[in-house]
């Protein structure tokens, strides 16, 4: 029986290199993963506030924008050209809307009240 030891040696190598990857998973750094994660999302934001919209993010194309409306009234964040749109946002709640995937200016507004602008650099 020749084969024997070989073969044990094998079941012991395989133990060996499971145990070094068991080490690694324990090593893996997904919180750190996680935070940076959540603080883009939070950067890719805008408030609606007294009437006004907060300065949004300079972002890339393509990008979801994440919309709280923190007023009573509703509001909408609607592109000019109509390249974005939240709909409609009763008071308090949050919608999304996604970037033009085209790089330029775009300026936006509320159809509620017309006075509300605001200007989204997609780079
Ligand atoms: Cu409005």
């Amino acid at each position: 029986m020749r084969a024997r030891p070989s073969l044990t040696l094998s079941i012991c190598l395989l133990a060996a290199a499971a145990a070094v990857l068991g080490l690694l998973r324990a090593g893996d750094p997904a919180p750190t993963a996680d935070a940076a994660s959540d603080a883009s999302a939070g950067g890719d934001a805008i408030d609606i506030a007294g009437f006004a919209f907060s300065a949004p993010p300079t972002t890339a194309g393509g990008t979801t924008i994440d919309v709280t409306n923190s007023d009573g009234a509703a509001h909408t964040l609607t592109a000019r050209d109509g390249s974005f749109d939240t709909g409609l946002l009763s008071g308090g709640d949050r919608g999304t809307f996604t970037t033009p995937l085209a790089p330029g200016t775009y300026e936006f507004f509320c159809e509620l009240h017309p006075s509300m602008t605001g200007t989204l650099i997609v780079g």
